[in-house]
């Protein structure tokens, strides 16, 4: 089928429907949701047999859906509709829920439904983790559903799905006052719930310091972290650890990562670690370190554990970025944990990024932030960008052990070609790799990508890579050799393959021999040309985009940040223009 995407933004449902729909053989082309007139302006031209809307906040016009098939991704199950759907499945603390693919018509979320998935939400996952997750998992699913039900050209439908046992409502748009934490009140698990609910969009207002700021990125504090604490009334901030602050609840406390800081001035808000949003209030605030290696219930952004038995032994080094974004502040850290790791006796050691994300390079709004601090984002993007390099360069040079990128999410720009520094690249089938810069204002790169890609698919299809900055799906990925196995259907079960294969590799016959060959390769590599030659081009090309003549990364970062609205569709998604 001719297929047109239209959405608001090519977020990760968007992204993982272009590339499912396109191996499943449709001619797929996307158009940004603008304004009526280019909608109906990219339905003539495309004149596709089915538009698919997988992320809309507008209203589809009737010119449109009224003379085609038009679908709609809603994420909540049948009867339900409004723009908060997950947001009040979560604040509700549903224990079932669903994706619906219903028809558009003039009424939001009121035509027919054409296919649709129950799913049980992961209790304690974030709006945006569900979503990118769940809802992206269970949407292609009733995408393809209602695609084998409908008959191109045609307004007839073959049969309707089941209807669940009950139908859900419209429920409005959930408003800042429904969402506000009262501290002296709410208990922990009541205010894990609210910070949820709004994660990564639109936060919880509330205030820190005395100062207006929306709260994202909540963990529970265990009763080991506040034991370490002077006591305290609920409300109170006391103590820091990584980008977070640890604010006491009625009935314990939770740790805050991410932050909006309300200015006086009417300059928007940025997305900053807690820390570093409010340096100067919480820099006297005991700092409550942890060990890297630790149980799973005690939170930090960073984590590492073993398994298998000496001689045959693994590590997975796990970090837990904030939206996969990594900050100079967050690469020196990954860095320092590697080395740390780097002196374990394991012969396997496996990099498992964040649970949403592996990584997506390096972090635009901490930049952002630099210049509104009166200082450079040129500086700043160079600085982020060495510690990456950095970050890149450590994994590179960990030649006395097998290493292994595990994707548990998506991997973008920088974030992609860290996990190709790896010796073997892991994925499950649901992860999209992005591995191009281009798409923010045309960066040339850096990470060493001038080495990795083209030692993994050769230098022509590294070009066609770069220069088609499309969306890869893991599949596809590994077709191409991008990836070196897919270990899952999707990430159930994936943390388990990962183990049991990364014990299977480190128990090998072959490995010494796997071993001693790449060191060998990297030494025959670096006799043909030097890691720092690669990086001093590389980095000589990225100087010119942060402090040439062009301003285009300045101004995609710009835009980027501060959500602004898309003025055209990028051409190389438009394929109809
Ligand atoms: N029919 C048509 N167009 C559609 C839908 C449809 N466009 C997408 C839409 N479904 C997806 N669902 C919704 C439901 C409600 C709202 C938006 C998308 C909504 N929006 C608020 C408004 O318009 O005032 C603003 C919300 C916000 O600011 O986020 O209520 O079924 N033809």
């Amino acid at each position: 089928m001719k297929i047109l995407l239209l959405t608001h933004a090519f977020n990760g449902l968007a992204q993982r429907l272009f590339v499912e729909l396109r191996a499943a053989g449709h001619e797929v082309s996307v158009e940004l949701d603008i304004a009526d007139s280019v909608t109906q302006e990219a339905v003539a031209l495309w004149q596709p047999d089915v538009v698919i809307a997988p992320f809309l906040k507008r209203r589809i016009p009737e010119s449109v859906w009224s003379t085609r098939t038009c679908l709609v991704v809603h994420p909540g199950p049948p009867g339900d509709g409004g723009p908060s759907a997950l947001d009040w499945c979560i604040t509700r603390g549903e224990t079932s829920w669903g994706v619906t693919v219903l028809q558009a018509t003039g009424e939001y979320d009121a035509g027919p439904v054409r296919a649709w998935r129950a799913f049980t939400p992961r209790p304690g996952a974030s709006k945006a983790s569900l979503y990118r997750h769940e809802v992206v998992k269970h949407a292609v699913a009733a995408v393809f559903e209602a695609l084998a039900r409908c008959t191109p050209g045609s307004t007839s439908w073959n049969s309707d799905p089941d209807p669940p046992s009950s139908l859900g409502r419209w429920q409005p748009l959930m408003a800042q006052s429904q969402r506000a934490i009262d501290w002296a009140a709410d208990d922990t698990s009541l205010v894990l719930a609210k910070i949820r609910a709004a994660d990564g969009f639109p936060g919880v207002g509330d205030r820190l310091f005395g100062t207006p700021a929306h709260l994202f990125d909540a963990h529970q504090a265990n009763p080991a972290d506040l034991a370490r604490c002077a006591a305290g009334t609920s409300g109170d901030i006391v103590a820091r650890r990584g980008p977070a602050l640890l604010r006491l609840t009625r009935d314990g406390g939770v740790w805050i990562g991410h932050v909006r800081r309300h200015s006086s001035s009417a300059a928007p808000a940025l997305k900053l670690a807690a820390t570093r949003a409010f340096a100067a209030e919480s820099a006297g605030l005991p700092e409550l370190a942890v060990p890297l290696q630790r149980d799973a219930h005690t939170w930090d952004e960073p984590r590492y554990r073993e398994a298998g038995p000496a001689g045959a032994r693994i590590g997975v080094l796990s970090f837990e970025f904030h939206n996969g974004a990594m900050s100079t502040r967050q690469c020196r850290r990954l860095q320092a944990a590697l080395a740390e790791v780097a002196a374990r006796d394991t012969q396997v050691l496996v990099l498992d990024g964040g649970s949403d994300f592996f990584s997506n390079g390096i972090h635009l709004h901490d930049i952002e932030a630099a210049a509104l601090d009166g200082g450079s984002a040129a500086d700043a993007s160079m600085a982020n960008i060495e510690a990456m390099d950095d970050v890149a360069l450590a994994l590179l040079s960990l030649t006395g052990r097998l290493t292994v990128s595990a994707l548990r999410g998506n991997a973008g720009a920088g974030g992609c070609f860290l996990a190709l520094a790896a010796d073997e690249v892991w994925a499950h089938a649901g992860v999209v790799l992005n591995p191009h810069y281009k798409n923010m204002g045309n960066l040339y790169g850096s990470e060493y990508w001038t080495y990795l890609l083209p030692r993994r698919v050769g230098a022509a299809q590294a070009h066609d890579i770069m220069r088609g900055r499309l969306p890869v799906g893991a599949r596809q990925a590994l077709a191409a050799g991008l990836l070196d196995a897919v270990l899952s259907s999707d990430a159930d079960g994936f943390d388990a393959a990962v183990e049991q294969h990364a014990l299977a590799l480190a128990a090998s016959p072959e490995l010494a021999q796997r071993i001693a060959a790449k060191a060998h390769a990297r030494e025959h590599d670096e006799a043909q040309r030097p890691l720092q030659d690669y990086r001093d081009e590389e980095l000589r090309r990225m100087r010119l985009n942060f402090f040439g003549f062009d301003p285009s990364y300045h101004v995609a970062r710009h835009h980027f940040v501060h959500r602004k609205p898309h003025a055209w569709t990028p051409r190389h998604l438009a394929l109809h223009r």
